[in-house]
């Protein structure tokens, strides 16, 4: 799962990608920074623990943190390098500074139109994305094929989408449409998270009420926190850290509760796989089948694929070991289409 972060400079990009990643170099030049996280499900430690395999795999995301958008001054070749860097990220975060009275050009701070802009940015990025490929498919004149033909069309009525304003993402493509689309890494068809950076007086993101109306109105997820104070709690030592939080009225740690709404937002959930080498926790979307998560795991599961044993991770912490679950009648036999849950142990048998 690779999540990259947008927006406008000084929104506090880098501070956010900080405190995600624990990464404290900052960064040189105007390069990308990618940190590869580890998010520790308790779940894949207690099957280590049960099982005691050589060692534990645990679910892992990469943050980027992104070149930022400059309000209209930026030019095209700026956004296409913002492309190829994120173009294959599964989802990005909007970070919009929601806390100061000036924005980064020193005028006062609209935050609703900061968020306008990130969005208008990443349409137009689309658009001359959208808009170079036709220009190319023109060029060929009278020889197009029909697949050219297809492709214009289907191009055509993105560059309508994007030019009246609307996300690709909020559009109906059939699946062979999103296939060829995808090949074009646009930006406005991944989910968004819009990322409230408040002031530390204004946890509660009062400041933020306009913004994220917008942001409901846009189907974004959103999350509020105020990113210096998380990234200087999570400095502390692990014991003090929940005295802090408590003291600031805070329920959960802001990186947990970011990696919570992207997994939310991303719809994804977690399953297991346990042998004699490792405890691996794998992320997968909601309704991902059998099949499709045997391939994840490795292509001659999917390819010889028989069937899968299942066992729910609360029946192996209450039988205590798989020989316990098969005793307790606890192991299922699944087929191929069978939809894979948020904690099931998996076991696929499959042939050469
Ligand atoms: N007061 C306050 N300042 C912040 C917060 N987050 C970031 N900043 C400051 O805003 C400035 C820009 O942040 P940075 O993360 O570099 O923004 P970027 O340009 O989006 O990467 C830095 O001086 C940060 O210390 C915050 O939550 N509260
Ligand atoms: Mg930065």
């Amino acid at each position: 799962m690779k999540i990259g972060l947008v927006g406008l400079p000084g929104g506090g990009k880098s501070t956010c990608f900080r405190l995600l990643s624990g990464q404290r170099a900052e960064p040189h030049g105007r390069d990308s920074q990618i940190a590869v996280v580890s998010v520790p499900d308790a779940r894949t430690k207690r099957i280590y623990e049960l099982c005691q395999p050589g060692r534990m795999v645990q679910p892992e995301v990469t943050f980027v943190d992104l070149l930022a958008l400059h309000s209209g001054d930026s030019g095209a070749g700026e956004e296409l390098q913002l492309v190829k860097v994120a173009g294959d990220a599964d989802a990005f975060g909007i970070v919009v500074q929601c806390f100061g009275e000036l924005d980064h050009r020193g005028q006062p701070l609209d935050t609703k139109s900061d968020l306008e802009t990130v969005l208008l940015e990443m349409s137009l990025t689309d658009l001359t994305i959208v808009e170079r490929r036709l220009r190319k498919l023109e060029s060929k004149y009278g020889d197009l094929s029909q697949h050219d033909k297809w492709e214009q069309k289907v191009l055509s009525r993105c560059q309508q989408h994007l030019a009246g304003g609307q996300r690709l993402l909020d559009e109906e493509f059939t699946d062979e449409e999103e296939k060829l689309l995808r090949g074009f890494s646009l930006l406005t068809m991944k989910p968004l998270m819009a990322v409230f950076n408040v002031a530390e007086d204004d946890l509660d993101g009062d400041t933020a009420g306009e913004v994220c109306q917008l942001a409901e109105e846009q189907s974004l997820a959103t999350i509020i926190l105020c990113a210096e104070l998380e990234d200087e709690i999570a400095q502390l030592p692990p014991a003090e850290q929940a005295d802090f939080l408590a003291d600031f009225g805070l329920s959960q740690p802001g990186r947990d509760r970011f990696i919570r709404t992207a997994y939310e937002l991303l719809d994804v959930i977690t399953f297991f796989t346990v042998n004699e080498n490792e405890a691996h926790a794998w992320t997968i979307s909601q309704g991902t089948t059998a099949l499709q998560a045997a391939g994840r795991i490795h292509s001659d599961m999917a390819s010889g694929f028989v069937r899968a044993e299942v066992v729910p991770f609360e029946a192996l912490n209450e039988h205590g070991s798989m020989a316990g679950c098969r005793e307790a009648g606890a192991v299922r036999l699944e087929g191929r289409d069978y939809p894979v849950q948020d904690g099931d142990i998996l076991y696929i048998r499959f042939t050469r």
